[in-house]
């Protein structure tokens, strides 16, 4: 076995705050539709926001169930197939079996702890003879992997007050950031309420553009300043300007930033307590973004975040491009964090909100039919 390294982060205390500069709205409504919304999800227990399209349950759930499915092919045909291998292919399962399925976890990100918690819960079954090879304990190991994401499936649900509702997006670089901001910002846009974004991450030109190209796509303003201003004076004005347009959701993007770099985490903290001025409950949700394929690491990434300035909910990107999907299990675990979106795609439709069983799903449906 073994350990996860842990780091230890040390934020700085942050510095006084500097004035936020006048604001630039840039409303640039341009015609897009070439694709057509995104299909709502049937999730338990997800409370749909005002407005939000209805759809046949049925169809909705195989769309999402096969959009997921999609997602996860890589993590689905190295781990899961190796898994499905050793369930299905033996006719008598041991202990034995189980240290084959052990390791199979264990490549696949999914973390030393949560792997022990799957393998002990197939363990204990083994040991009441209540684990017979085959299909049974495709379903067995179901369970206890649906055991550990269960808990984290809490969807963002936009309640009514407070408005604007402010969600700040954080994480590296490159961990899809920009990217999740522009999908959600069409999420909630098809789902009746109006949204603004805000160009936090100031640190490069592109980056601003990026932001403003989905807010053209999706008809959904974008308050920017120049290229190096203060990022928090962006935030302020953003939220100042939200508030005086009753806009409903504001999500400010941030530059993306090492875990370990403490002066930008103490950046990332002014952030914070220059929206409290305005509403002291601000950010509503801090929403981490983690690319899956960074595995281990974004879990460590995950705990320096939480510590540094509080993180309420994680989205986990670029599933369809990684085959250490498993790493859901270990952050799962580990943090116990909720888990608000799963990213399968660049479109503006490839945000998932994430539903454990369509996740779990998605790596082990269809091996039992196939073997
Ligand atoms: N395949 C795939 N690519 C993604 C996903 N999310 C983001 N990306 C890509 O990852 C790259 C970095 O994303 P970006 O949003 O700019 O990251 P940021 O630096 O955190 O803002 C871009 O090329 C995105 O298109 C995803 O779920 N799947
Ligand atoms: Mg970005």
């Amino acid at each position: 076995m073994f350990g996860f390294r842990k780091k230890k982060g040390d934020p700085d205390k942050p510095s006084a705050e500097s004035q936020p500069a006048a604001s630039q709205p840039s409303d640039a409504p341009s015609a897009d539709g070439e694709s057509p919304p995104a299909a709502p999800e049937s999730r338990p227990g997800a409370a749909p926001a005002a407005d939000a399209p209805e759809q046949p349950a049925t169809s909705t759930r195989s769309g999402l169930f096969g959009r997921m499915r999609a997602g996860l092919s890589r993590t689905r045909e190295s781990f899961s197939r190796g898994v499905a291998d050793v369930l299905l292919g033996e006719k008598q399962l041991d202990t034995t079996s189980l240290e084959e399925v052990e390791t199979q976890l264990l490549l696949a990100d999914v973390g030393v702890e949560a792997t022990q918690q799957i393998v002990g819960g197939l363990t204990e079954r083994l040991s009441r003879r209540e684990l017979e090879a085959g299909r049974g304990a495709l379903e067995a190991l179901r369970a206890e992997m649906l055991a550990l994401l269960q808990p984290v499936e809490q969807p963002l649900v936009i309640p009514p007050a407070p408005r604007p509702f402010v969600i700040l997006v954080v994480g590296v670089n490159g961990a899809g950031k920009t990217t999740t901001i522009g999908k959600l910002a069409r999420r909630y846009r098809d789902e009746g309420l109006s949204v603004m974004l805000a160009a936090g991450d100031t640190f490069r030109a592109a980056a601003v553009e990026q932001l403003q190209q989905w807010g053209e796509r999706n008809e959904v303003p974008v308050i920017a300043q120049r290229t190096g201003a203060d990022s928090a004076a962006v935030v302020f004005d953003a939220l100042q300007v939200a508030r005086s347009r009753g806009v409903d959701v504001l999500i400010a993007d941030t530059a993306g930033r090492l875990h370990t770099q403490s002066n930008l985490m103490a950046e990332l903290a002014k952030v914070k307590r220059v929206m409290a001025r305005i509403d002291a409950d601000a950010p509503h949700e801090t929403l981490l973004v983690l690319d899956a394929g960074n595995g281990q690491n974004a879990l460590s990434q995950a705990r320096q975040f939480a510590e540094a300035i509080g993180v309420t909910g994680i989205a986990l990107t670029k599933l369809d491009g990684t085959a250490r999907g498993g790493i859901i299990f270990a952050i799962a675990r580990a943090l116990g964090l909720p888990v608000r979106f799963v990213g399968v795609g660049e479109g503006a439709e490839d945000l998932r909100g994430f539903s454990a069983e369509a996740y779990v799903g998605g790596l082990l449906d269809g091996f039992d039919s196939a073997a």
